[in-house]
C-alpha cells in the first residue's frame, strides 16, 4: 500500500451500485478500501474484483478461527484478489501465522487487531492489547488496527509494534479525531460513514485529508 493520501475507505454498504459509484466518485482520495461482511455476504466475493479495478482491498473479515480454517478463509479472499486481509490474535499464534503464511504466499498484507474503537472493548480487548500487539509483530504481520477513539492507546502500541504500520478506525461517526490519531501514531485512518453516508462524501474525504495534512506538517 502506498503512502499517498492515508486514507483507507471503509465500503460498509450492502448495494454494488452504491459502492461501485463511491469507489469511482472518490478515486485518487484514499490508498485502499477496507470491505467486510456487509458487501461480501450481500454481494459476493466478485466485488472484489469489480473494485480492485479502482484501488487495492483490504478484507475486513476480522478471521479469529482455527489455524486450518483461516487459511481455507485466507485463501478465497486472496484468490479473489484482495490486497490486505485483517484477521484477530485472540485464537492464537498458530491461527494467527497461518493467516500470516497465506498472506505471504500472495504478497498480500496481514493486519491484527489489538483493541477495538467502540466502547465495549473496554470490557475484554483493553487488558489484553498489548499481547495482541505483540502476537501480530511475532506473527510476522505488516500491522496492527487501533482504536482513533483512544489515542493514547494508539501510542502503547505503536511503543510495541515499532515501525509496523499503524491502521486506525474510529474517526467521524464514531467520534475521533483525525489529527490526534495521526499524532499518537496511525499510519492510516480508515473511515466509514462520515464519507459514504454523506450527501457530498468528496467534501467530506477531503475534509479528512485536510485534517491529515494539517496533523503531519
Ligand atoms: P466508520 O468510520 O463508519 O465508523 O467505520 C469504521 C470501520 O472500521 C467499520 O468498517 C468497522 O467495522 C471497522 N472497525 C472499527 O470501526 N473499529 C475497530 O476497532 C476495527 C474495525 O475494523
Amino acid at each position: 500500500m502506498m503512502k499517498s493520501s492515508r486514507l483507507i475507505l471503509a465500503l460498509d454498504v450492502t448495494s454494488e451500485d452504491k459502492a461501485l459509484s463511491l469507489v469511482r466518485d472518490l478515486e485518487g482520495c484514499f490508498d485502499a478500501v477496507k470491505i467486510g461482511y456487509p458487501l461480501i455476504l450481500s454481494c459476493g466475493l466478485g466485488i472484489v474484483g469489480k473494485i480492485s479495478r479502482f484501488s487495492p482491498v483490504i478484507a475486513d473479515l476480522k478471521i479469529a478461527d482455527i489455524p486450518n480454517t483461516n487459511r481455507l478463509i485466507c485463501e478465497e479472499a486472496l484468490r479473489a484478489g484482495v490486497s490486505g486481509l485483517i484477521a484477530h490474535a485472540f485464537p492464537g499464534q498458530d491461527s494467527l501465522k497461518a493467516c500470516a503464511e497465506s498472506a505471504r504466499a500472495y504478497g498480500a498484507d496481514l493486519f491484527v487487531v489489538t483493541e477495538m474503537s467502540h466502547p465495549g472493548a473496554k470490557d475484554f480487548m483493553t487488558p489484553l492489547a498489548e499481547g495482541l500487539a505483540k502476537a501480530a509483530v511475532e506473527a510476522g504481520a505488516t500491522g496492527v488496527v487501533a482504536p482513533a477513539t483512544r489515542p493514547e492507546r494508539i501510542k502503547m502500541i505503536r511503543s510495541i509494534i515499532a515501525d509496523k504500520i499503524i491502521i486506525s478506525p474510529g474517526v467521524g461517526a464514531q467520534g475521533g479525531s483525525a489529527a490526534d490519531a495521526i499524532k499518537a501514531g496511525a499510519d492510516y485512518l480508515i473511515v466509514g460513514r462520515s464519507i459514504t453516508g454523506a450527501d457530498n462524501p468528496m467534501a467530506e474525504a477531503e475534509k479528512v485529508l485536510s485534517q491529515f495534512k494539517a496533523s503531519v506538517l
